[in-house]
Parts: C-alpha cells; structure tokens; sequence
C-alpha cells in the first residue's frame, strides 16, 4: 500500500511574518509516529509542506493529514485535491479534534484525539475494506508503542530534527489551553515507560534534544526515572515546565545534572486576577522569582511565555511586563494575544458573552486580536504586542537581561542566544536555503554547554554565537 503523510503548511508561511528559521525547527514528528503503524510492505513518503513543496501529482492509497488551527485550511485543500483524484483521505489532528464536523466534509475518516490506538485500528478496518468514517479512542497508553519512523524524516531540513515526546497531555487545565479539548473522554496526561524514553533518547544522534512535552516534568516519579537515566548520557536538552514544578523536590537540579540547558516556562500573565479567571491555579502564590534564580543558579536559560489581552490587563501591561522579564534576565520571550481555540473553555465562554469576532481559523495565530477586548481596544493590544516583542529583543534590552546573571559565561550565553534568535534572520534565511541547517547543530550543542556555578573566572573556551531556540516566538 502507498501511504503519504501531510503537514500541510501554516497559511501564515506564506505572510510578511514568515520566519523560515522557526517552521524549519521540527520535524512533524506526530506524523512520524502515526507511520511507525505501518507494516513493512507499505511504502510511506513523509512530506513538510514548512520545508519542501508537496507533490501533488501522484496516485496514492492513503493520504493521512494532520490539521492544526492555522493551517485547516490548507489541509482542506489538499484534502479535497486528493480525494478528488480517488484517495483515501483521513484528517486528524488537533483542529479535527475541535471541530469534526467542520473537518468531516473534507475526509473519508477522521480521528479524534491522539492517534496511538484509533490509527492502527483504522489500519486493520482499511485492509478489511470495512473502515469507519469516525475514530475516537478513550483508550490511552504509550505502553508498547513502536519508535517512530525517524527515517522518513529528512534530517538536513531541520535545526532540530532530534525533537521528541515522552508524555501526552499536562496535568493542568487552564481554560486557554488546547490540551483539555484534545484529550477529552480519556485521560489527559500519561507517559511512556520510562525504559522506552530512554531507548528513543539512546537511538537519537548527537547531542541535543528538544523535548517538545508539555510538561516535562509534570509527573514527578517518571520524570525522576527519566533524568536518572539519562545521566551520563552526554546529552544537552531543552524542555517546558510549570513554574510550580520548578519549585518542587529537587526535580529541577536532576533535569539539570541529565543535561537541561534552558526551559520554556508559561507564567502568562504577573496579574493573580487573570491566573485566577483563566483556571491557571498551578501558577498562582508561586514565587516567580524564586524559580527563575533557582533555574539562573543551575545555569539554566529560560524562555517565558506570556499573554497578553486577558480581562485585567490593561494598556500597562505590556510595559510592566517586559520590563519585568528584562529584569528578571528572561533568555528569550514568547509573547502571544490571546487566542480563543474553538472547543475550549476560554472559547465557549467568550462565544457564549458574543465576544467571537469571527471564525476565520488562519487568523487564530496569537498575533491577531480575534476576539472582543475590554480594558483597551483591539488596536492597543496588537500594537502594544508588536512593541513588546521589539523592545525585549532591542539590543538594549538584550544586554540588560544578560547582565541580570551572576556567572560572565551564563550572560555571554544569554547575549548569543537572544541576539541569535531575533538579531540575524537573514542569515538564518542564507543558511535555509543553501540547506546548511545541520551544520549549525555542533554550534547550537556548544551554546548548550553547561554554566557552572564557579564559572565567573573559568568560562568555557568553546562559547559560540548562535541559535536560540524558544518555541513559539
Ligand atoms: C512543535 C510545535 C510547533 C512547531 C511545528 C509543528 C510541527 N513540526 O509539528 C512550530 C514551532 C512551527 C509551531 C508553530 C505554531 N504553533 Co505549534 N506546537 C508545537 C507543539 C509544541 C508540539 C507538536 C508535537 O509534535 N506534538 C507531539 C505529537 C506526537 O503530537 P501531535 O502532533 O498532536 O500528533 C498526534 C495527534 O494529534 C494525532 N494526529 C495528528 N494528526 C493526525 C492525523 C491523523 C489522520 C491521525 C489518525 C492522527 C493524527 O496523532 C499523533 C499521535 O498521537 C504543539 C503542542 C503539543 N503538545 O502538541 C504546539 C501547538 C500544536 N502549536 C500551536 C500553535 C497555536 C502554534 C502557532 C500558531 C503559535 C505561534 N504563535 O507561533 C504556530 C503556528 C504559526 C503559524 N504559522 O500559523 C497550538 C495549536 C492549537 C490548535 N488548536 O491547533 C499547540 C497545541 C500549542 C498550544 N499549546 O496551544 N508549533
Ligand atoms: S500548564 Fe500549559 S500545557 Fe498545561 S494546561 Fe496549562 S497551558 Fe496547557
């Protein structure tokens, strides 16, 4: 059987925003583990539409979609494009998961939730000619899980093809956030065996990992195990956490010790109003500060994330709060407007209060205003956003924020990799499209080097200038 595999492309890949640099991060790595299904008969090709163009002329099998909020769209396009020509077309995704019966009319099947026991289901059912035109399982495990199919991943068109996930889900629930509507009817956060994780990590080349969970260390014990096993493992790693977990046990100083070099941290917002409207509880009473100079003193960069456009802020906040990252020396920042995804409890609220501007799902990028603001108007949220970003990645600012650390070697870091992530993106765009994205990895492991606390005289010789890379800025 031929089997293809889509990420379609983000409409906005297409816009002024375009940052070749960020949608050649990671590989579709969802994809890749929804291939490792397949058994070895079938021939399966894995296309990026962020990173090549997708062939559209050829006679499939199977096309299997995979659908986020912005780029539904595309997705639907290229949906229809292949059933027209006779494919079997299935979507899932998290987009499907909100709204099936928008993404039905485009499929022959669609999934809901994560795809670990509906898709080799489907598989079974398409060879028996009995396929069903809706999958949803409230089963979830990880336990026995076949790797994912790495090879069909095209390594040299990514910065980080060593991406991975380990866990599902977050033990939070906070009404802004995807993760409760994905999972829902089943359980929604669960882990792989911690001997699996391992064998993944150990299979993986190189040095680095990006850990793409949505909380890394969101169950204690698994995450013990993980970081004890991967101790001497030589790897340096990236990850997210919540500011609670930070503070919790010595968790933190074990991630640290496996190879933790910097962490993107959701504090979203300083005001304990919003934390408390938005069901955001984990973070709230939490000493902020506390975490960030634990993380500073095991030489741990951070990248935070913030909203802005919650009910209690107003034309203030973006200020206060970039000044409070630069002076809380915040690595790099991701700020986002605050984005009502369709099937939330933030969504069904505003929807409810006719707050929903409109429906118009490519536009749902946290850099649009999409719904009806209250203490300042549309306009001063997208400009005060847009200002944000430009002042905490002004060369002032930059230099500022780096200055907040005690170790000379943790500030040079935080210098080259604030500066590296805004400050040379037509290098960045140089070096995508001469395909030389792998050379930069040794130079990436290098600025992931670790910040040892006496390093003030002793700073490490192999201190490089390059890439940051937080998230979902
Ligand atoms: C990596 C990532 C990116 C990467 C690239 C995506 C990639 N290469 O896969 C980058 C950095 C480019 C990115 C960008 C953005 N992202 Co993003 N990203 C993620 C992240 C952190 C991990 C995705 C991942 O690999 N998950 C792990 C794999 C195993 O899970 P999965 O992909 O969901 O696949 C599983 C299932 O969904 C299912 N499945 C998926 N497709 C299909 C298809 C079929 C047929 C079947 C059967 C099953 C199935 O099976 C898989 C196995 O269970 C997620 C958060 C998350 N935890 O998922 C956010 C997330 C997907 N991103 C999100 C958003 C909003 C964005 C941005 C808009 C944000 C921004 N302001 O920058 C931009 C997009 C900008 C734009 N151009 O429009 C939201 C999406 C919300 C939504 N409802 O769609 C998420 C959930 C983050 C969040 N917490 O809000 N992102
Ligand atoms: S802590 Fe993060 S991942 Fe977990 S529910 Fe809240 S926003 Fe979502």
């Amino acid at each position: 059987m031929k089997v293809k595999f889509i990420l379609p492309a983000l409409t906005e890949a297409k816009s002024p925003y375009w940052r070749p640099i960020k949608y050649s991060l990671f590989p579709p790595l969802g994809l890749a583990t929804l291939a490792a299904y397949l058994s070895p008969a079938d021939e399966a090709t894995l296309q990026d539409e962020h990173v090549e163009e997708i062939t559209l002329h050829d006679q499939l099998d199977l096309v299997v979609i995979q659908v986020y909020i912005t780029n539904t769209y595309r997705a639907y396009a290229l949906a229809d494009h292949y059933r027209a020509k006779g494919c079997y077309v299935i979507l899932g995704g998290l987009h499907v998961t909100s709204l099936p019966e928008e993404a039905a009319p485009h499929a022959d099947s669609i999934f809901l939730g994560p795809g670990e026991e509906t898709f080799p289901q489907f598989l079974k059912d398409f060879k028996n000619k009995c396929p069903q035109k809706r999958y949803f399982s409230p089963v979830r495990t990880l336990a026995g899980i076949p790797p994912v199919r790495r090879d069909l991943i095209k390594r040299h068109l990514y910065l980080v093809p060593n991406s991975i996930v380990v866990t599902r889900g977050c033990p939070h629930h906070c009404d802004f956030c995807y993760k409760d509507a994905f999972f829902e009817g089943g359980k929604g956060f669960y882990t792989q065996l911690v001997e699996d994780a391992l064998s993944e990590i150990d299979r993986l080349p190189g040095r680095h990992l990006y850990f793409l969970d949505d909380h890394l260390l969101g169950n204690q014990k698994f995450a013990t195990e993980l970081f004890d096993g991967m101790r001497g493992m030589n790897r340096v790693f990236q990850g997210a956490s919540t500011v609670d977990a930070i503070l919790r046990g010595n968790l933190i100083e074990k991630a640290a010790d496996a190879g933790l070099r910097s962490v993107f941290i959701g504090f979203e917002t300083l005001s304990t109003h919003n934390l408390k409207a938005s069901n955001k509880k984990q973070n709230l009473g939490k000493d902020y500060r506390k975490a960030i100079q634990r993380l500073h003193d095991l030489g741990v960069m951070i990248n935070g994330s913030f909203v802005f456009g919650l009910d209690d802020d107003d034309k203030d906040v973006f200020k206060r709060t970039v000044d409070w990252a630069v002076e809380n020396g915040i690595t790099t920042s991701t700020f986002h407007i605050l984005t009502p995804y369709p099937s939330t409890k933030l969504f069904a609220d505003m929807d409810k209060a006719g707050r929903i501007l409109h429906r118009q799902w490519d536009k749902y990028d946290t850099r649009q205003v999409v719904f009806q603001t209250t203490r300042m108007s549309a306009r001063e949220l997208k400009d005060g956003y847009d200002w944000a970003y430009k002042e905490f990645y002004s060369w002032a600012s930059i230099l500022k924020a780096s200055t907040q650390h005690e170790q000379v070697k943790h500030m040079l870091k935080h210098f080259a990799y604030a500066g590296g992530w805004k400050k040379f993106e037509p290098l960045w765009n140089f070096i995508i499209k001469s395909r030389q994205l792998t050379t930069m990895l040794p130079l990436l492991e290098a600025i992931l080097s670790k910040v040892k606390k006496q390093s003030v005289i002793q700073a490490e010789p192999e201190l490089v200038r390059t890439p940051p890379i937080p998230l979902e800025s």
